[in-house]
């Protein structure tokens, strides 16, 4: 493929690798972001956002002179869309940063161009808000102007390597829009690219997220239940998924990151009668950082005066500094609105946070209890026995499954596990 120019509108945790991509791939990559710090970080080659490898990569990117930041969008070959889509306080999708992309690029846009949407958004939004935006510019959408709705898909973490290894959906709003999407991602996409149109690709999107939150509310439930029964759900969920066609999920204090918790929401307030497992399962696992909240309470009910928790790991999933949505976070308050916890916090992709401590024995001196967040890498191996001589009570909560039940006892815990005791 010739050389394109591309501007990429968004500099998040997607805009950014598809920028860097495509710019590695040859190809002329002007990074948009409203954020002046962005723009300015990227034009001496660093980033701010905390992704593996992808430092290196916009390093490389930008000293080829192949991706320059700018704070306006300007003339290009294709224009792609990778900001924001959140959700309100009540549940519904703030299409703000995508409006304000879309009119953004209005007046740069000439004949033969293609617009890409990359944000997660509800069902209509390429068909029904961005193209009567997108019409002001005089072209004819699908003949002089094509537009296409290609979902992300990476897994924070894994960015660099999915971006290129997964399949991906090109939903156009007409075939030949479609095909020249494709295309345009076959520059750097090793897996397969389906085709179909841009609704169809909006639905999916939301839909793999919707699964994957259904399956992890199904997973709570039973690590309720099984606690009420008096069993392991963890054990229960090793033993399920030896059978060929089942893969229960894992439970935890609840579910966390920019997307499981928030693209449920957008089908929920297009089909809020038709969507009733879906809304459920928001609920259920919205639920959780309560569930874990009342067995803190419970645990320290004969602790008088002030309680010390030591929460150890904040971000919304393991070996990320992310902490959006994060449901440690949403316990944490809890605990605050409480009034009679002190509360420390250690993470290791942590840099800033209230009460944050340097390292997990100084989080634990004097504690009450220590409440395992998340499964990082860090937390595997936990000397108990140091842990628990700087304590002022031998209590653990973990939410994830990584203690050993005889290493607890071993250390003199009173621990209790997620879904088992
Ligand atoms: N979680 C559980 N139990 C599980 C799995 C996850 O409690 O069995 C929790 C995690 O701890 C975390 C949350 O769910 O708090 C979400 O984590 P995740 O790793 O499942 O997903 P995300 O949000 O990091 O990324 C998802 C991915 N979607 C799917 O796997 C269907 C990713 O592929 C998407 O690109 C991304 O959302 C997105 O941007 O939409």
């Amino acid at each position: 493929m010739s050389k394109k120019k591309i501007c990429i509108m968004g500099l998040g945790y997607i805009g950014l690798p598809t920028a860097a991509m495509f710019a590695t791939h040859g190809h002329q990559i002007i990074g948009v972001d409203i954020n002046q710090e962005v723009i300015t970080a990227l034009n001496e080659g660093r980033i701010t956002i905390n992704e593996p490898y992808l430092d290196i990569m916009v390093q490389a990117a930008v000293a080829s002179g192949n991706l320059v930041g700018r704070l306006q969008p300007e003339e290009a070959d294709v224009f792609i869309i990778a900001v924001p889509t959140p959700i309100t306080e009540d549940k519904r999708a703030d299409m703000s940063y995508v409006i304000a992309a879309t009119e953004a690029i209005v007046p740069c846009l000439r004949e033969g161009n293609a617009v890409v949407l990359e944000s997660t958004s509800p069902t209509g939004t390429v068909a029904e808000l961005m193209v009567p935006i997108l019409e002001k510019s005089g072209l004819v959408i699908g003949e002089q102007l094509y537009v296409a709705h290609s979902p992300e898909r990476v897994l924070p973490g894994k960015i660099l390597i999915e971006l290129v290894e997964n399949t991906r959906i090109v939903g156009g709003i007409n075939r030949k829009s479609a095909e020249v999407v494709r295309d345009l991602y076959k520059i750097f996409v090793r897996g397969e690219i389906f085709i179909t149109d841009a609704t169809t690709a909006e639905m999916c999107k939301m839909m793999e997220n919707t699964y994957r939150d259904v399956n992890i509310a199904l997973a709570n439930e039973l690590a309720i239940i099984c606690e009420r029964a008096g069993i392991n759900a963890w054990e229960v969920i090793e033993l399920c998924n030896k059978h060929p066609r089942v893969n229960l999920h894992q439970p935890g204090p609840g579910v966390g990151g920019h997307c499981i918790a928030i693209d449920p929401w957008f089908i929920v307030e297009k089909f809020p009668k038709e969507s009733k497992i879906i809304k459920m399962a928001r609920d259920t696992n919205d639920s959780m950082p309560h569930y874990v909240y009342e067995k803190i309470e419970e645990t320290l009910k004969d602790v008088s005066g002030m309680k010390t928790v030591t929460v150890l790991g904040i971000t919304y999933k393991p070996d990320v500094d992310d902490l959006r949505e994060s449901p440690i976070l949403h316990l944490i308050e809890l605990l605050k609105e409480n009034g009679n916890y002190a509360i420390k916090v250690t993470d290791p992709y942590v840099k800033k946070h209230e009460n944050l401590e340097n390292s997990v024995l100084n989080a634990a001196k004097g504690s009450d209890l220590l409440l395992l967040g998340v499964h990082h890498q860090e937390y595997k191996n936990l000397d108990l026995n140091l842990l628990g001589s700087v304590m002022r009570n031998r209590n653990i909560i973990d939410t994830r499954n990584i203690t050993s039940k005889q290493k607890l006892e071993e250390a003199g815990f009173n621990h209790k596990l997620i879904g088992n005791r």
